[in-house]
């Protein structure tokens, strides 16, 4: 089994005692890298005055990992700047919160020359190397540029745009440019692919050959693959006594109460705005809810500096007050909106106590949440999941409720049949989207990807090929 090496913006993996609060990519990751003896290289998330390339070892639950500290200009221009303020806004279909400056893009460029000199000599032959996310597309192009003729495979956790509004970002050449110097690229769903392709097509002008992409004397493998959660772990959580109590104790401050639960990272993608008008609506065109159901939206802050945090934030103040204002009794709140960070397996318990999960992004790449949700519910008596059409999980979870999220109607409307579902509906669509979410885990997902970039029969895309800036053939 050849060597793999995972590339991310962070490297996340915690000591043992943390284990449940690691993320689906760690859990993932962490199972292919100890298998093949690698190792997770990214970012340590410090600082440092001035850049040294000095790489820090460490070995966590038998996973190695090698990580780098970045200036602050680095860390303010490629992370804050470009990765959260240009790409993930642009990416989430919203130009209008997209800040384009060079500065960001030119720290954007340096960090990854950063992160390709410095993984350079540690890389051998045989190794796989596999980047995660938008935070680090150009870095395989930068590998190739240095010689490296490994297989290289990239996977986008967040959307692909289309075309029309990938054009307003100055370097989409560039970066479309450098998804052509891996050997595969991975899309949670298949709407993101699509997009890639057509602009590949349309604005690079290369060909499409079954599932690949070919420009000049460049071939990559563009899949779909969408990411699953960990089931194992999932389970020895959900039953875990701290769940149970988060259960118990949301269960008994119910009163009978039906609770409707959201949990979201702060963010404009999410659509809590509108997901909180959704719940307005309710209660004021059906005025029987009123007293009878409750919402808790759980929002953790996330990237506090930008201003469109910060307008989303007073914006979410001001409507839950409106909301609460308006509707709330001596002894009833119609909306708990809590910005903090709760264990996993207390999570775990709040889905479970909760009859809805109310998971409308306007636009995500997938949605661990909703997956979340369906496979914390009791079997016997499931809640039932009300999910954004513009989610790359309504691909997969297509026995939820389906809404368009920006529409307060639909959500409302939603909401009411969900809280109104005989118990026989609930358990056969229950029993569906389980049968997919286990299937199709977190494990299936990595071995999927890794069979595809571990294919020998596949020519990989070589280092002489990229070295002059451009295949040959592209216009
Ligand atoms: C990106 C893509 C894609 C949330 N609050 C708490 C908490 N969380 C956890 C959830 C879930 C995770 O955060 C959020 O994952 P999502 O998938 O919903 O969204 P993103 O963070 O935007 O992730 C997304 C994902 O990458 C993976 O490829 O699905 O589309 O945008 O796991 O449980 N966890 C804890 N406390 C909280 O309060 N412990």
């Amino acid at each position: 089994m050849p060597r793999l090496i995972a590339v991310s913006n962070r490297v996340q993996i915690e000591s043992q005692g943390e284990q449940r609060d690691r993320s689906a990519l760690a859990v993932a990751l962490a199972a292919a890298l100890r298998e093949s003896n690698g190792f997770w290289f990214g970012w340590s998330g410090s600082e440092i005055e001035t850049f040294t390339g000095q790489i820090t070892f460490r070995r966590m639950d038998g996973v190695a990992t090698a990580a780098i500290d970045l200036e602050p200009q680095d860390a303010r221009e490629y992370c804050d700047g470009f990765a959260s303020r240009t790409l993930w806004p642009l990416f989430h279909y919203r130009p209008d919160l997209t800040e384009i400056t060079r500065d960001f893009a030119g720290g954007y460029a340096r960090v990854n020359w950063r992160f390709a000199e410095t993984l350079a000599p540690l890389i051998e032959p045989d190794d796989l190397v596999w980047v995660h996310d938008y935070h680090l597309i150009p870095l395989g192009r930068h590998l190739r540029e240095q010689g490296f003729g490994n297989r290289i495979g990239f996977f986008l956790h967040i959307p692909w745009p289309p075309a029309s509004l990938l054009l307003s970002l100055p370097e989409h050449r560039e970066l479309a440019l450098a998804m052509l110097a891996y050997d595969v690229i991975g899309f949670q769903a298949d709407e993101w692919r699509a997009a890639f392709l057509d602009y590949a097509v349309n604005h690079l002008g290369a060909t499409l050959d079954g599932e690949h992409v070919v420009l000049g004397e460049w071939r990559t493998r563009a899949m779909v693959c969408p990411i699953g959660l960990d089931a194992d772990d999932f389970s020895g959580a959900v039953h875990s006594l701290i769940a149970r109590q988060a259960e118990t104790r949301l269960a008994v401050s119910a009163q009978g109460r039906s609770l409707v639960v959201g949990v979201d990272r702060l963010d404009p993608s999410k659509g809590l705005e509108e997901r909180f008008a959704g719940l307005e609506r309710l209660l004021a065109d059906r005025p029987e809810w009123r007293d009878k159901v409750f919402m808790l939206q759980i929002a953790p802050p996330a990237r506090e500096d930008a201003p469109s945090y910060r307008r989303i934030r007073d914006a979410l103040d001001a409507s839950s007050g409106r909301i609460n204002g308006t509707f709330a009794t001596l002894d009833w709140v119609p909306l708990h909106y809590v910005n903090q960070l709760f264990s996993r397996d207390e999570l775990f318990g709040i889905y479970r106590a909760a009859r809805v999960g109310l998971v409308t992004p306007l636009r995500d790449g997938m949605n661990l949440v909703a997956k979340e949700y369906v496979a914390a519910q009791n079997p016997a008596d499931p809640g039932v999941l009300v999910l954004s059409c513009f989610a790359g999980a309504a691909a997969q979870l297509t026995e939820a409720l389906i809404v368009n999220p920006h529409s307060p109607e639909d959500i409302a409307e939603a909401l009411a049949r969900a809280l109104t579902m005989p118990l026989a509906e609930r358990q056969e669509r229950h029993r569906a989207m389980m049968a997919g979410i286990t299937a199709q885990d977190v494990r299936w997902w990595s071995n999927r990807f890794l069979d595809a970039l571990g294919d020998n029969s596949e020519q990989t895309a070589g280092p002489c090929l990229i070295a002059s800036g451009s295949p040959s053939g592209a216009s």
